[in-house]
């Protein structure tokens, strides 16, 4: 069907909106700010759509006092004929069905949710009205809906009109979402990266809650971004940009190298999704540019002893890359579909960086051989870093290997990506836990007392500290400047105490460790608090054995346990890690089928000290709450919990 042959039948009806009212978590992640704005995304992505068609080029999103949000487009207006098959307007079924799309659009560009019109459907499903004009073909239209399905007022004519477009404005609504308040700062930060890689599309932003106003609009698009990434760097050249065609895959690149900044940044787009964890085109785009450089250097005989590696060619590069293309071979990967799977995307982007970037290089002489001599600078500098490191490294380990605390009971295997290493509130629960250990991959260290405070001492203090000097030697992996997180000996890191004040104060004092000389074990992802449980239900024969026994951590599992217990339960509660035999702690805390632990996975040890605190101190109501609230953990907040009971 060819586009201008659209019309209300070709709108395929499908499922209704009660499952998203059910399940919002599904289709926008979660019902906290992060989901409310999702609602914002949706209709934002389809009026953004219609500007990329080639309809319309100025979008305006209002904030209302009452947190209500008005878009508008300049688009072709949402189609209202009547579809055939169901004898409803289009623009109706487009805001009650999902996965309402007009047929035309297999071939068109998929928007974020990878799948067309489904956004504005979601978003009437989860407001309390949802209220849209459409000036189409001559005539203004005007529907009103309530939570969903319902239509408070029927689709209606309103008049005749000259303009084109669509104007929707939606109230979220409050008894879904745990806040209603939309955030000034991210729909601006959204509303101006869409118009880096909308270029030419005006995107204005008003909030009448404060009056404030910005306005995007980006003639160059993506080598704009570039240009404001870049501002205060010394750069080594121009910002290069490169628009390509392929396999039904549009790319466009922009590029520039500045000297000041070591490291390489690459943000890669697919149909205006940030590819967060890259994927095939960042993949292709590597390839492209480090086959360029060293093509450039073979073939110019500028080569030197030194091999390029890629890591050289990229040292101070900026690069945007930004894809379109169809539905139909679009593919997003990992857990949270931020990596492009698309393989044809490897070669396009490949292909396009090395057939556009040698011809610059060719046509810019000046401009290659500094970019020639920086990457060998890089080389140079990379080849006496790793030397320096691989000594220090050998000196290490011929001093570790004889300091190994006999506090330490060590685990059996070497396979460090398995192994784990709990440290210990005491020497009685240190007992308690070597026997309730997995002999193969867990180890346990004692601590005896209070850790020192290690916050503003030198090195060589906290190295005279016998305690940290045996966890520093335990770890394996070097201390400060020298830390090198690929020696870590542990996988994960578990500190393990009890749940009180002082639990929480060693807690405290490890964590600022942790973070003040061995950071990227924290920013990695290694290090975790046990949490014991509040809670044993458990049912004993007459004779007294225990017969059946579960575990609680809030009470919503423990009324559920005293249930799964039945008639008779008792319920006794935990106070500290020396309460329980080594089979229970086995089985609570340390056996990864059922534990509770948190990742630590902030970078301000200042939040992980207040939180810790909720979560460790002797206020039990708030430690039960903030569980309950924050380790319900459908959602990652700064903590996850490793695995759900
Ligand atoms: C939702 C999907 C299925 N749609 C159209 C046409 C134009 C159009 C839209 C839109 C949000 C806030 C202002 C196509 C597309 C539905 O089919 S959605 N404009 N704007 C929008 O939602 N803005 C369309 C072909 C011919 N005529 C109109």
């Amino acid at each position: 069907m060819a586009k201008n042959d659209y019309n209300g039948n070709s709108i395929e009806l499908l499922e209704g909106l009660e499952g998203v009212r059910k399940r919002p978590g599904m289709y926008i992640g979660s019902t906290n700010a992060n989901g409310l704005h999702h609602l914002v995304w949706e209709i934002v992505d389809n009026a953004l759509d219609e500007a990329l068609n080639g309809y319309g080029n100025k979008i305006v999103v209002t904030i209302h006092k009452d947190n209500s949000v008005t878009v508008s487009d300049e688009g072709r207006g949402i189609p209202c004929d009547i579809n055939t098959k169901t004898g409803k307007p289009a623009i109706e079924l487009i805001f009650t069905t999902l996965h309402s799309g007009g047929k035309f659009n297999e071939e068109a560009y998929a928007n974020s949710a990878g799948l067309h019109g489904v956004g504005s459907s979601v978003t009437n499903a989860l407001s309390e009205y949802t209220d849209v004009t459409s000036f189409y073909k001559g005539e203004i239209y005007h529907i009103r809906f309530e939570k969903g399905e319902k239509i408070s007022i029927p689709l209606e004519k309103l008049g005749k009109t000259l303009k084109h477009g669509t104007i929707v404005t939606f109230k979220p609504d409050k008894e879904i979402f745990s806040t209603t308040e939309m955030s000034y700062d991210r729909i601006s930060t959204h509303l101006k990266e869409a118009a880096f890689l909308l270029k030419k599309v005006k995107f204005i932003l008003i909030d009448e809650r404060s009056g404030f106003k910005d306005e995007f609009y980006y003639e160059n698009g993506i080598s704009e971004y570039i240009e404001e990434i870049n501002a205060s760097k010394r750069a080594l050249g121009p910002v290069i940009s490169f628009e390509g065609m392929d396999q039904g895959i549009e790319v466009s690149v922009a590029l520039q190298y500045c000297y000041d900044d070591y490291s390489e940044t690459i943000r890669s787009y697919t149909n205006n999704v940030h590819t967060v964890d890259g994927g095939t085109h960042e993949v292709g785009f590597r390839i492209g540019l480090t086959k360029a450089v060293n093509d450039y250097i073979d073939s110019n005989d500028l080569g030197k002893k030194i091999k390029l590696e890629g890591t050289d060619i990229r040292e101070g590069l900026t690069a945007i890359l930004s894809l379109r293309m169809s539905e139909k071979i679009l593919e997003f990967e990992g857990q949270t579909k931020s990596k492009l799977g698309t393989q044809a995307a490897q070669v396009v982007v490949s292909n396009l960086i090395y057939s556009k970037m040698t011809y610059y290089l060719n046509e810019n002489k000046e401009f290659a051989i500094r970019l020639i001599k920086k990457c060998q600078d890089s080389a140079t500098a990379r080849l006496a870093a790793r030397k320096a490191k691989e000594e220090a490294r050998t000196k290490r380990k011929a001093k570790e290997s004889v300091i190994l605390s006999d506090k330490l009971t060590p685990a059996q295997s070497k396979e460090y990506d398995k192994n784990e290493l709990f440290i210990v509130e005491g020497d009685s629960a240190g007992g308690t836990a070597k026997k309730g250990r997995d002999p193969k991959h867990q180890a346990i260290l004692p601590l005896r007392g209070k850790p020192l405070n290690t916050d503003g001492l030198t090195i060589d203090k906290i190295l005279n500290n016998l305690e940290f000097s045996t966890i520093i030697n335990t770890i394996g992996a070097g201390v400060g400047d020298k830390f090198d997180i690929e020696d870590i000996h542990y996988n994960k890191i578990i500190i393990m105490t009890d749940a009180d004040t002082d639990g929480a104060h060693i807690q405290t004092l490890l964590l600022t460790f942790f973070y003040n000389y061995m950071r990227p074990l924290i920013t990695e992802g290694h290090v975790y608090v046990a949490v014991p449980p509040l809670y044993r239900v458990y049912k004993e024969d007459k004779f007294g054995n225990v017969t059946t026994e579960l575990y609680a951590w809030d009470d919503k599992s423990l009324e559920e346990n005293k249930k799964k217990v039945g008639a008779g339960y008792k319920v006794s509660r935990y106070k500290g890690l020396g309460e329980m035999s080594d089979k229970q702690l086995k089985n609570t805390t340390m056996d990864p089928k059922n534990r509770l632990l948190i990742k630590i996975n902030i970078n301000d040890p200042l939040i992980v000290e207040s939180k810790v605190n909720i979560l460790m101190g002797k206020d039990a109501d708030k430690r039960k709450k903030w569980l309950e609230q924050n380790v319900d953990f459908n959602e990652a907040d700064n903590f996850i919990k490793e695995v759900k009971k």
